[in-house]
C-alpha cells in the first residue's frame, strides 16, 4: 500500500539526545542506542471508524520518538500496517451493508489524509494484512512444524506453552489474561484448546467470508497476531528498537506477538522496547469503536480546527497518561497556538538556543511533551512581556517546533 507524504522536517543547530523512554516489558525506562538506522514498528488501524483522538495520540507519540532519532542525525525505518481483514472490520461492513474492501479502502483513505494534516511522519512501508498473507502462510507452517500449531476444527492455534518466555511483556496473571482475551478478539471459551487464551494463526474459510489459499493450511485468513509478526519481521527483522501501539495492545496482541517471533527464531525480545500509549477517554469512558463515543480528526477540520491545533492538543498530554478529550482541551491549544504564531512571526525575539536544548531534554526523558510545551509557553511570554532582539531567534523556535513536535507554526 502506499503510505502518505511527509513533511519535512528542518535540522536544528546543536546535538540531539539519545531517547530514554519506559517499556513495558522491563517495567522501566530504557535508554535506546539504536544503529545508524533506526528501527521501529507501530501497528496500524483497523480500517472502520478511523481517524478517532485516541488513534491520532498514540500516532503522536510515536512521530515524536522519530523525531527524537531523526535529531540525532540517524535515519528511521519506520513500517506499519493496515488490519485490513479481521473479524471487527467484516462485521461493520455487513452491519453498514457496505463491501469490506471499500470500507477498508475509504478508511485508510481517511487515515492517510488526516495524518498528513497531522504532520505525522510516514512510515517507510505501509502494509495491508491481506497483501501480507503469501509471507504469513509459511510462518504458521513452519509454527506448526516446530510444534508450536495445533488444530481446531480445521482453525490453527498458537500453543503460548511451547514460549519459555510466554508473559514476559504483560507479565500478567492467567485470570487476567484470560479476561482481556475475551474482550479482544480472543476465544477463552472454545472447546478444544490447550490453552484457554491460546490465539489463532490461520482461521478455515467460513461461508460467506473471504478467504486466500493458504498452501498445506487450506483456505482461510490470517490471525491478527502473525500478521504484524510477519509484517515486522519482514521488513525489519528481529531485534528492532520499538514496537509501538496504545496500552489496549500490551495483552494479547504485543504479548502474543513476541511469542511468536520468540518461537520462531529462537530469538528474544523482537523489540528492545514495548512501548504503549495511555488511552483517551470520552465522557468518561475510553474512545473505542464498540462505545461509539468517538470525536473524529477528520470531523474537526471539517469544522475547521486547524490541525497545528489538533496536534497541540495531543501534546499536552503525557503519552503515558489516560486522558480525557473536551472542548476546553481544544480550546486550550488553539489559544496556545494563537500566542505561538503571533510570537514567532516577529523578526526578533529573546535567545532561543536555551529553548531548543529545554525541548530536547523534554522529549528524550520519555517523550515529556508537556514539559516541551511549557519550555515554549516560557519562551513565548518572553517574547510577548519584553521582546528581544536576537535577529532570527523567531525563526529558530519555529523550525525547533515544526521539527521535534511537529508543529507548522
Ligand atoms: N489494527 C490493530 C493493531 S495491529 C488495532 O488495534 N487497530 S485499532 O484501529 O483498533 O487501533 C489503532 C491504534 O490506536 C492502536 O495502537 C490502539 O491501541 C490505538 N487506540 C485505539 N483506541 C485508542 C484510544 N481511545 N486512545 C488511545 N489510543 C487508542
Ligand atoms: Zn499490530
Amino acid at each position: 500500500m502506499h503510505a502518505w507524504p511527509a513533511s519535512e522536517v528542518p535540522a536544528l543547530p546543536g546535538q540531539g539526545r539519545d531517547l530514554r523512554i519506559h517499556d513495558t516489558a522491563t517495567g522501566g525506562p530504557v535508554t535506546l542506542d539504536p544503529g545508524p538506522v533506526a528501527r521501529i514498528y507501530v501497528c496500524g488501524i483497523t480500517p472502520y471508524d478511523a481517524t478517532h483522538i485516541g488513534h491520532a495520540a498514540t500516532y503522536n507519540a510515536f512521530d515524536l520518538v522519530q523525531r527524537v532519532w531523526l535529531d540525532t542525525k540517524r535515519q528511521v525505518h519506520y513500517v506499519q500496517n493496515v488490519t485490513d481483514v479481521d473479524d471487527p472490520l467484516l462485521e461493520r461492513a455487513e452491519r453498514d451493508n457496505i463491501d469490506w474492501t471499500a470500507l477498508a479502502e475509504k478508511e485508510t483513505a481517511l487515515f492517510r489524509e488526516d495524518m498528513t494534516a497531522l504532520r505525522m511522519l510516514p512510515p517507510r512501508q505501509y502494509i495491508g494484512a491481506v497483501e501480507a498473507i503469501p509471507g504469513i502462510v509459511p510462518l504458521v507452517e513452519r509454527l506448526r512444524d516446530l510444534g508450536a500449531a495445533y488444530e481446531v476444527d480445521g482453525d490453527i492455534y498458537f500453543s503460548v506453552e511451547s514460549d519459555p518466555h510466554f508473559g514476559q511483556v504483560s507479565h500478567l496473571d492467567a485470570a487476567a489474561m484470560r479476561l482481556l482475551s475475551a474482550e479482544r478478539g480472543g476465544d477463552p471459551d472454545r472447546p478444544g484448546k490447550k490453552n484457554p487464551v491460546d490465539p489463532m494463526l490461520w482461521m478455515a474459510a467460513r461461508e460467506g467470508e473471504p478467504s486466500w489459499d493458504g498452501a498445506s493450511l487450506g483456505r482461510g485468513r490470517p490471525g491478527w497476531h502473525i500478521e504484524c509478526v510477519a509484517i515486522a519481521l519482514d521488513h525489519l527483522g528481529m531485534g528492532f528498537d520499538v514496537q509501538g501501539g496504545g496500552s489496549d495492545l500490551v495483552f494479547p496482541h504485543h504479548e502474543m506477538g513476541a511469542s511468536h517471533a520468540q518461537v520462531l527464531t529462537g530469538e528474544f525480545p523482537m523489540a528492545k522496547a514495548y512501548v504503549h500509549a495511555g488511552m483517551v477517554a470520552l465522557h468518561g469512558e475510553k474512545m473505542s469503536k464498540s462505545k461509539g463515543n468517538l470525536v473524529f480528526v477528520s470531523q474537526l477540520r471539517r469544522e475547521g480546527v486547524d490541525p497545528a491545533a489538533i496536534r497541540l492538543a495531543l501534546l499536552a498530554h503525557h503519552y503515558r497518561a489516560d486522558w480525557e478529550w473536551t472542548d476546553q482541551v481544544l480550546q486550550d491549544a488553539v489559544t496556545r497556538l494563537g500566542h505561538w504564531r503571533a510570537a514567532v512571526s516577529r523578526p526578533d525575539g529573546p535567545p532561543a538556543e536555551e529553548l531548543v536544548e529545554e525541548i530536547r531534554d523534554a522529549l528524550a526523558d520519555d517523550l515529556d511533551a508537556p514539559a516541551a510545551l511549557a519550555a515554549v509557553d516560557r519562551w513565548v511570554v518572553r517574547q510577548e512581556e519584553s521582546g528581544g532582539s536576537d535577529i532570527g531567534a523567531p525563526g529558530v523556535v519555529s523550525r525547533a517546533v515544526d521539527a521535534l513536535l511537529g508543529v507548522a507554526l
